[in-house]
């Protein structure tokens, strides 16, 4: 299917959940690895703050602390970036009076990619039919179990790729996705992927340096052909995108107050498309050369008062 485009960006395709069967999402979306809008599902419940306190009370989560002036900073200076920044565990209800009280927007708290197998949401009827309708289109190959994404509008999530093909799924208020096809990983200047022999798994080869709605084409020229290919979707609630592997993705949190989501993450198939996939061998390579310091990391752990929080917080990391 042909993106359309206005103005700068190109327009990923929008589907009815209605009317976008198994054959279609394979033949247009998932073979050739294109991102896709599935529209009108979830109607049952809003996710709202109040709502999510009442499922989860005072189960703790591990929250990322990104301060504020993070994405103030030119990213080559960053040492830590996604889960490898700052963790702190924290009831699901403190995290609640954090929003309230517009702290974590004033600290960039962010409840990132949290399982909730173990929690009440597994249950809902909104997550029982998300996960009907997603093996309905085929995706029946879990790589990760249902996260959580909770955070404060105005947040965002730098641009990265996953190993994986991915499904974001909005529930309360919108965000905001630029995507770049794979073809694009040079012109947007990845870490390398050797940087992990340095900075393990805190600093990641899948991050780009670059920030596409501010441009620095000094440092980066080639970032211009990038933006040529730059698609934009907004992600209302009760939508789901379609990420592929490779698919480049930044991820804004809208408005100013909370902004939630789940997604999943999927063995990549066909396999072909995996095998082919160059962004997904430099992950493969850049995760070998984490591993002295992961290893490390658990050392330290095993002989830390609080272990069982520390491995926690090494495995929330991957
Ligand atoms: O929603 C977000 O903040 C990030 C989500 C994401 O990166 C993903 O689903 O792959």
């Amino acid at each position: 299917m042909q993106p359309t485009s206005t103005k700068s960006s190109l327009h990923v395709p929008r589907e009815s959940v209605h009317s976008l069967s198994l054959d279609r999402f394979v033949q247009l979306y998932q073979t050739p690895g294109n991102p896709v809008v599935v529209t009108d599902l979830l109607h049952q419940q809003d996710w709202n703050l109040d709502y999510l306190r009442q499922q989860l009370g005072t189960q703790p989560f591990v929250l990322r602390y990104y301060g504020n002036e993070r994405y103030q900073q030119d990213k080559r200076q960053w040492k830590s970036i996604g889960s490898g920044v700052p963790p702190k565990t924290k009831p699901f209800a403190d995290y609640v009076s954090l929003l309230q009280s517009r702290e974590a927007h004033r600290q960039d708290i962010y409840l990132a990619k949290c399982p909730i197998h173990n929690t009440p949401l597994i249950h809902t009827e909104a997550i029982q039919s998300l996960q009907n309708y997603l093996n309905q289109l085929g995706l029946t190959r879990p790589a990760s179990t249902l996260n959580l994404w909770v955070g404060p509008g105005g947040h965002i999530e730098a641009l990265h790729y996953d190993p994986t093909d991915g499904t974001l799924v909005q529930l309360h208020g919108s965000k905001r996705v630029i995507l770049f096809p794979p073809s694009q990983t040079a012109n947007l200047y990845p870490f390398p992927f050797y940087i992990h022999l340095k900075h393990g798994m805190k600093l990641r080869s899948w991050f780009s340096q670059v920030y596409p709605d501010r441009p620095d084409f000094a440092a980066f020229p080639k970032l211009q052909e990038a933006l040529k290919h730059k698609y934009e979707v907004i992600l209302h609630p009760g939508e789901l995108l379609y990420i592929p592997t490779g698919w480049w993705h930044e991820v804004e949190s809208l408005g100013d107050g909370m902004v939630c989501s789940v997604n999943r993450f999927w063995r990549v198939y066909p396999t072909r498309r995996a095998v082919l996939s160059w962004q997904r061998w430099r992950t493969h390579l850049g995760s070998a050369c984490a591993l002295p310091s992961v290893a490390a990391s658990l050392v330290k752990a095993a002989f830390s008062p609080d272990r069982s929080q520390r491995f926690k917080e090494i495995l929330q990391m991957f």
